[in-house]
């Protein structure tokens, strides 16, 4: 049976792959699993209906029978748990992948996010330009070691894992130039773009945005 995955019918990035869908299609095309999308608008979404799947009212989620989740970071682990490809295949090494999985949801994500956020609900106050820095001071707090961590590998630890997906669709929110002042983990991003399964995975939401831009 085909898992079913919700996207939004019209990202605010259109088509960017910036929104949490895309690291649920990028597991999914990792493991080589073909898979359904529900598109849900920013109201169907807080609509009961999808409020059963998902308790916040947001994307992504994944059914798969009788099973529902949500958060992207659930998702993508159990899809890297029950299908090849998206972890080690010795103990210490599926443990060290999951440990990068929760580095970047629960480290390096969350000052990048607020940096978003400090940048829609807050650019027009007298504090911001003040603000920022200390956010980015922040955001480099957490690269910095990341960088020194990854040094000339090509990923993580050892082969590409679902902690590096995540790790890359996190990084992927940095504003460019932040990013481009460390040069091995644009490359780390660059390599990872070049992935065929990244590729479709980006192919199919960007699909998505260009059909909702034609109307
Ligand atoms: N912790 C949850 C997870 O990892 O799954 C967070 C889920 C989440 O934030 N979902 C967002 C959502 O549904 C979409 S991804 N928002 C609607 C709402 O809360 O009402 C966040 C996102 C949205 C848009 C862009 N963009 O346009 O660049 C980037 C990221």
């Amino acid at each position: 049976m085909k898992p079913i995955i919700t996207a939004f019918e019209n990202s605010p990035d259109g088509g960017q792959g910036l929104a949490r869908d895309m690291r649920v299609r990028w597991a999914l095309e990792e493991a080589g699993l073909p898979y359904d999308v529900r598109l849900v608008s920013f109201k169907t979404m807080k609509e009961p209906e999808h409020k059963a799947r998902h308790p916040f009212g947001q994307i992504p989620t994944y059914e798969q029978g009788d099973l529902v989740l949500f958060e992207s970071g659930a998702i993508v682990l159990h899809i890297a748990q029950h299908h090849p490809g998206l972890l080690p295949a010795d103990e210490a090494g599926r443990g060290r992948a999951m440990a990068w999985i929760f580095s970047a949801l629960s480290t390096i994500e969350p000052p990048i996010v607020e940096r978003e956020q400090v940048y829609f609900t807050e650019r027009d106050k007298p504090w911001y330009q003040a603000r920022l820095p200390l956010i980015d001071d922040q955001i480099r707090s957490r690269l910095t070691p990341l960088s020194a961590r990854l040094g000339t590998a090509d990923w993580l630890d050892g082969v590409f894992s679902a902690g590096d997906l995540m790790m890359v669709m996190v990084l992927r929110r940095l504003e460019p130039e932040m990013l481009a002042e460390y040069p091995n983990l644009s490359a780390y991003v660059a390599r990872a773009e070049h992935r065929p399964a990244y590729q479709r995975a980006f192919a199919a939401q960007k699909a998505v945005a260009e059909a909702a831009r034609a109307g």
